[in-house]
């Protein structure tokens, strides 16, 4: 039962996914399972607000076709603050269309998707086929990075070091395809190491664990040095099925939800969790990390108030609720803290009460 097991337990789990291994380290030692849903319209906005809450959270969530003057500053900007203040990021796309065209969608287009989001989400209405292809897009464009990486291994020009190590692509707005020009490639060293493990998964997995363990069981007395044991993110890309959602009248309920979880299941090499109202890990080995939005507090000072929707409607629930009554992991929060006075201290907020439920649910 996942539910009342810590994350550093499911990390450890056998096939478990390296991404959802690495955030589930990253959550405990950051004693965060909160994700900002940075849902602002500039470029400037996004940065400032990745810098502001960074350190409170273990993911930040992007709707990028909404940003005006998106392009490499946004990227790069975000890559930046990401490695600094270690959190991943995860493009809220909703792919939603057949195999062919989100692939399109993920890898080229002014967005590039593929390239610096570790972890997108997909529909699951066009049917099963989306996963398998969208799964395909990512181990080819890693697998063309790792390529090129090879041949400038071979070539022998070496990157400046400060542009490596981070689990995204270059910055460049010329996709991930090889193009021969091996200037374009940072993260050199990084990619040496996901070939390896892309290609030998148990072995180096297994060596990794070890070390993890180890930072983990650190982070408690020092959180920096618990952080540099855990490293880079793998270079490895992940999805989250919208399996429930948070609106009012949606139809992602019952049969529907059920199927999702069933293609999960089949796909869980690519598919690490699930946007979802409620913990969906029902069978033994299932290890889904439960994402949800729809989530809001009380402001400070009038903690019985009751938050409900947005006029437009969304529908609210406290973190204690999604978390403990409803047994999800990662609570997804955007106005909320978008549209405190003091965005950090909010965040923090957040953080603590999310932090809380889970310690209380797994009984910590
Ligand atoms: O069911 C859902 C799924 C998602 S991804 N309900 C949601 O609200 N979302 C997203 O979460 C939505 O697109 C938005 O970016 C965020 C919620 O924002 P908030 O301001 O209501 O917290």
């Amino acid at each position: 039962d996942t539910r009342a097991m810590s994350f550093s337990k499911r990390a450890n789990l056998p096939n478990t996914h390296p991404l959802a291994a690495f955030l589930l380290h990253l959550i405990v030692i950051k004693r965060t399972n909160l994700c900002l849903s940075a849902d602002v319209t500039t470029t400037s906005a996004l940065l400032n607000i990745a810098e502001e809450v960074g350190d409170s959270i273990c993911m930040l969530k992007t709707h990028v076709d909404i940003i005006s003057d998106f392009g490499e500053k946004t990227v790069r900007g975000l890559r930046d603050i990401a490695r600094r203040k270690r959190f991943l990021v995860f493009e809220d796309r909703k792919f939603g269309d057949i195999g062919s065209t989100v692939q399109k969608q993920y890898t080229a287009g002014p967005f590039s998707i593929v390239r610096w989001a570790a972890i997108t989400n997909a529909h699951i209405f066009p049917g099963p086929a989306i996963v398998t292809a969208l799964k395909a897009a990512a181990a080819d464009a890693i697998a063309a990075f790792n390529r090129s990486v090879e041949t400038e291994i071979s070539v022998g020009t070496p990157r400046p070091s400060s542009d490596e190590d981070d689990g995204s692509f270059d910055g460049s707005s010329e996709g991930v395809s090889n193009d021969g020009d091996t200037t374009k490639l940072p993260l050199r060293k990084r990619s040496i190491v996901a070939a390896t493990t892309i290609e030998s998964s148990t072995e180096s997995t297994t060596l990794e664990r070890g070390a993890l363990d180890e930072a983990t069981a650190q982070a408690e007395n020092d959180r920096e040095k618990a952080l540099e044991a855990l490293g880079s993110p793998p270079l490895a890309r992940g999805l989250l099925l919208l399996a429930e959602m948070s609106s009012e009248g949606n139809l992602l309920t019952g049969a529907y939800t059920q199927k999702c979880i069933d293609i999960a299941r089949d796909h869980n090499d690519f598919v690490i969790g699930f946007i979802a109202q409620h913990d969906l890990n029902s069978k033994p080995g299932d290890n889904f990390i439960t994402c949800t939005p729809g989530i809001s507090l009380p402001p400070p000072g009038q903690e019985g108030q009751k938050v409900s929707g947005d006029g437009l409607g969304q529908q609210y629930n406290t973190p204690h609720k999604a978390i403990v009554q409803e047994g999800c992991d990662v609570v997804i929060v955007g106005r909320g803290i978008l549209s405190a006075k003091d965005r950090a201290a909010e965040a923090e907020r957040y953080r603590r009460e999310a932090w809380k439920a889970y310690e209380e649910r797994v009984g910590a």
